[in-house]
């Protein structure tokens, strides 16, 4: 197992030299570093401590321009080197990056007074002292100071050996089986191509592997894998490692970028977080504010949506919504640290509560409720709650990356294979029961509401739709009746005996039960609609035979009795047989016949019909 300490503190107080005297490894590898005499950009180098425990170490630049290489470098490390010339005491990047160790909640670390031996005994202890305040308002107020001197070795064993207890009580880093290589450098090696190298967090990788650059996209294989200077198979999470990669050239790649399995990172424009301003933070943050994001190895420049209020005070907490000026992959929990363009200042930090969120309306508390139970390990549940429309149980752990997390144990409606949230079913359920009741009050007399009205309405997917009618009729919410929906209380409200529309046709039809006169005349007369017709015919007591003949249903049952006993009798009826003895027209007779044949009581054979 291996770890990753960082280095901070201010410019010129000796952290190179340091980890150099350490390590034996000069970590100001660039020409321009060597030539200026000081950091630019992050230093590598490695150390194996007394234990054998191996140690990665990322040594930052401390000049306030380089300050984002500082945040490069700083995530992901298990413990801090904080150094402090003991000649300068605590200064502005002292500061800064200690506010910075805070805000990414690093809480282990050794507090180094370097170049002791330029400095009394007696100024040693202020210093000291000095750094002690500075220590107790951060993550590292626990933190052991130590006096070092890289030029005469004081105190490096000591340090060596707190490092070892440190981290000997360090828990192993958590292998979520999704191992994430945010890019840190990028280089070429003669004969080899492509090398990346990063602090690999989440997971292991192997050499051989297929993965993906995010937010990029691109596909590459992982050739090789390094660790300290040397060949592994498989690097695991919590190290330094060094990835030979084919399918990219150098300059197609950069910091930003993060080295994953495929589909397990995704790259996202808008994040909900959970911030904290620092309390000497130069300004609150304003809603609407444009800061700058550092998360893993990226910088962003983002818009910050505050949720409650309309700032967040120095010293205060809160929710914040960001839209992100291009996509950076990032995973709920990872943290994050904003600052100010210019004025240059970093004013907070906190952790990505959900990573694919939607837009929220500001001041409306159920959204940072949610949120906080959110943050508070309620994920499942309250992923479920982002989807009105249902989402299935697959696609709920796919957009959590909790593959395999159990969904029996969530609050929701279940449908088949979708899954609603309680507050979702509900309005669901009333949304339902509302287009019903409209629907029946617009057109009372029809029987329901056609399926794909109601699925149209309500907006879900056919797979869910179906899966959810079910369950509305399963709880009594609707009805199906006939392939049509309907509230179960609902009736067809027409009273034949009322001497309104439908008694007239009914009187009309009935008056010459075999020869009535045609439907449209019928209902023209009677100043029926074709809704009444319809109801009629729903509720039995008019039954159509074609467009324009309708029999009640007394006359169709007569006549029905009248073919069976023909048919019985003659073997057979025919259109002219059956007309005599009906005593009716021809149209009317055709009709019933052709009826019969559709309702499949009689067939055709020849000019004759007969019982099927
Ligand atoms: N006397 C003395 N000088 C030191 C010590 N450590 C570093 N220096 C000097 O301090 C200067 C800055 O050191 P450097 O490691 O580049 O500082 P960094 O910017 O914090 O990385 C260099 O000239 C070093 O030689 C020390 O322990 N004692
Ligand atoms: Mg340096």
């Amino acid at each position: 197992m291996s770890f990753v300490v960082g280095t901070a503190g201010h410019i010129d107080h000796g952290k190179s030299t340091l980890i150099q005297a350490l390590t034996g490894i000069d970590p100001d590898r660039l020409e321009e570093e060597k030539r200026r005499g000081m950091t630019i950009d992050l230093g590598f180098a490695y150390l194996t401590l007394p234990s054998g425990r191996l140690v990665g170490i990322v040594d930052v630049p401390g000049h306030a321009r380089f300050i984002r290489n500082m945040l490069a470098g700083v995530h992901g490390i298990d413990a801090v080197l904080l150094v402090v010339a003991a000649d300068e005491g605590v200064m502005p990047q002292t500061v800064e990056h200690l506010e910075i160790v805070d805000l990414l909640e690093i809480r282990r670390g050794l507090a180094l007074v370097t170049k002791v031996d330029l400095v009394e005994p007696d100024w040693l202890e202020l210093v000291t002292a000095e750094l002690g305040d500075a220590l107790a308002r951060t993550s590292l107020r626990d933190a052991e100071i130590l006096p070092v001197s890289a030029v005469t070795g004081r105190g490096l064993d000591t340090l060596q050996q707190r490092l070892d207890d440190l981290l000997a009580g360090t828990e192993p880093r958590a292998d979520r089986r999704r191992p994430r290589l945010p890019v840190d450098r990028v280089f070429t090696i003669s004969g080899f191509g492509t090398v990346v190298t990063g602090t690999l967090v989440d997971g292991s990788l192997r050499a051989g592997e297929d993965v993906e650059l995010q937010p990029s996209g691109r596909r590459v294989r992982v050739r090789g894998l390094q660790q300290h200077g040397r060949r592994v198979e498989e690097a695991l999470p919590g190290s330094r490692v060094a990835a030979n990669l084919v399918g990219v050239e150098k300059d197609d790649l950069g910091r930003g970028e993060v080295l994953a399995r495929p589909g397990t990172v995704a790259a996202v424009r808008r994040v909900d977080v959970s911030i904290r301003v620092l309390r000497d933070s130069p300004r609150p943050l304003r809603h609407g504010a444009q800061v700058l994001l550092h998360t893993g190895t990226a910088e962003v420049s983002a818009r910050a949506i505050v949720l409650a209020g309309d700032e967040i005070e120095a010293g205060a907490a809160g929710w914040v919504q960001l839209y992100l000026s291009r996509p950076v992959a990032v995973a709920a929990g990872d943290r994050f640290v904003l600052r100010l363009p210019s004025p240059a200042a970093t004013i907070a930090g906190g952790s990505f509560t959900d990573v694919n969120p939607r837009r929220h309306p500001r001041h409306d508390e159920r959204v940072w409720r949610s949120l906080e139970r959110r943050a508070a390990g309620d994920v499942l549940q309250e992923e479920l709650r982002k989807y009105p429309r249902g989402i299935t149980a697959e696609a709920l752990l796919k957009a959590t990356l909790a593959e395999g997390a159990d969904v029996s144990r969530l609050d929701a409606r279940r449908a088949g294979q979708w899954l609603f949230a309680p507050e979702a079913w509900a309005a669901l359920a009333g949304r339902t029961r509302r287009a019903l009741e409209e629907y029946h009050r617009a057109h009372p007399l029809r029987a329901g509401m056609p399926r794909e009205e109601l699925k149209s309405r309500l907006g879900l997917a056919p797979a869910a739709f179906g899966a959810a009618l079910g369950e509305l009729v399963a709880e009594g919410v609707l009805a199906e009746r006939g392939g049509e929906l309907a509230l179960p209380g609902h009736r067809v409200d027409i009273d034949p005996a009322a001497g309104g529309p439908a008694g007239r046709l009914l009187e009309l039809l009935g008056s010459q039960p075999f020869a009535p006169p045609s439907l449209p005349e019928a209902m023209r007369e009677a100043g029926a609609s074709a809704e009444v017709v319809r109801a009629l015919a729903q509720r039995g007591e008019v039954v159509r035979l074609s467009e324009d003949v309708a029999f009640t249903r007394p006359a169709f049952e007569a006549a029905l009795a009248l073919v069976r006993e023909m048919v019985a009798a003659q073997g057979s009826v025919t259109v002219a047989t059956l007309r005599d003895r009906m005593g009716a027209s021809r149209r009317p007779v055709l009709a019933l016949l052709e009826h019969l044949d559709a309702q499949r009581v009689t067939r055709r054979v020849g000019d004759a019909r007969v019982l099927r």
